[in-house]
């Protein structure tokens, strides 16, 4: 189950279908024959959820072996894996695969000498892939196999005095990283092992005068990072330090008119914005800005009535990544087939709910549900 996009990492996805002819019925060909007008050969879009189709989906990636995408992607697995079990849980299709092996395989991608999980067995650790291995493992209730300590002194080590946090050893910094150890300490109940103070006072720094935030202090504003520094402050219950009325006018402004949402402005839509956008907007108890009938429709568009699986826009390749987005999406716009989604954690809410009061409360709530403004803020 664990085929992932090559570009998941942050990359435009570019992963249209090639053009495949379409053999016309029997009448068509005939009237074809006499030089008749061309038969349409547009298809319908799904307009109610594949679920079925999606959970075979997810349960066949990991028998793609002999495509070139599968190894492509080998360095993802285990963001991959994070995808793929989440979806399954929202779907309420846990069996389509063997905790068990899951669990094997995650392990396997644990590193003993740092702590950390690399994204594929023999891979340097990385913070991306130690937050998804925890959530895997918190999902499954199976956080025993982890040496807890030692994983936190992996987090806790990425930290720079600024409050920043680096990825790996290497020293990328960007506010993805800060997320993910906050998130991952959260959910392991180790908020004392960093400075939350100085976190906070970082990501800070990433916000910009249109009140969303960028990967690093004075980077352009991004759908995915807003998610990552509202999450992170949501966390640490610091939702206060928001402009609400600002970034809600900014991720509602990501609606296209075909109703799908975009990153940033001037780019187009894409199904996993449906979950850093909105996502965001539920943490500021804002979804209501935007047209939810019109996002919904765009999302299941994007549905493979072939294959199962979701694409990042209609009439594109499915992979994990925008499946699990798409569902989430649905999930956070009152698909109530679907298992509730947190917000904050991308993780079922059933979970959250198990394990918070273990860690570290949220000490500020979500803000009540205000409406959106008539009118546009001058
Ligand atoms: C627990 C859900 C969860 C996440 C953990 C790793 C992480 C925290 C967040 C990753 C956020 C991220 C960078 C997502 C990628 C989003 C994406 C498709 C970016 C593409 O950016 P561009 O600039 O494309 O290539 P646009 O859409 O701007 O044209």
């Amino acid at each position: 189950m664990t085929n992932t996009p090559s570009s998941a990492s942050a990359t435009t996805m570019s992963n249209n279908k090639p053009d495949v002819p379409v053999t016309p019925p029997a009448s068509a060909s005939a009237a074809a024959a006499t030089s008749a007008p061309a038969p349409t050969t547009a298809t319908t879009p799904p307009t109610s959820l594949l679920r079925t189709q999606h959970i075979a989906f997810i349960r066949n990636l990991d028998t793609r072996r002999d495509e070139l995408e599968y190894w492509l992607t080998e360095h993802l697995r285990v963001n991959g894996i994070y995808w793929g079990v989440t979806a399954l849980e929202l779907l309420g299709a846990r069996d389509a695969l063997v905790p068990k092996d899951v669990v094997s395989f995650l392990m396997s991608c644990y590193n003993a000498d740092d702590g950390g999980f690399g994204g594929f067995t023999g891979h340097d650790s990385h913070l991306l892939y130690t937050l998804s291995a925890i959530q895997v493992l918190v999902m499954y209730d199976r956080v025993d196999v982890l040496d807890r300590d030692k994983v936190v002194s992996f987090i806790a080590a990425r930290q720079n005095p600024d409050g920043s946090f680096t990825g790996d050893q290497w020293g990328e910094v960007d506010a993805r990283f800060s997320y993910c150890a906050v998130s991952a300490l959260s959910l392991l109940g180790r908020f004392d092992a960093i400075d939350t103070d100085k976190a906070v006072e970082f990501v800070l720094a990433c916000r910009n005068f249109d009140g969303g935030f960028g990967t690093v202090p004075g980077a352009e504003s991004h759908a995915a990072m807003v998610f990552c520094c509202v999450g992170m402050l949501d966390i640490l219950g610091r939702l206060d330090a928001i402009d609400t009325q600002a970034l809600g006018w900014w991720l509602s402004e990501r609606q296209l008119p075909c109703g799908g949402l975009n990153g940033r402005p001037e780019k187009l839509e894409d199904v996993c914005y449906s979950w850093w956008v909105l996502s965001s907007l539920a943490m500021l108890g804002k979804v209501d800005w935007i047209n939810k009938t019109a996002l919904v429709q765009f999302i299941l568009s994007a549905q493979d009535t072939e294959t199962g699986g979701i694409a990042d826009r209609p009439g594109n390749l499915p992979d994990v990544f925008h499946t699990l987005f798409g569902l989430a999406g649905l999930s956070l716009l009152g698909d109530t087939t679907l298992g509730a989604i947190d917000p904050t954690y991308c993780m079922p809410r059933e979970v959250i709910d198990r394990v918070r009061p273990k860690v570290a409360p949220r000490t500020a709530p979500a803000p009540p549900a205000e409406p959106k403004p008539a009118q546009r803020a001058p």
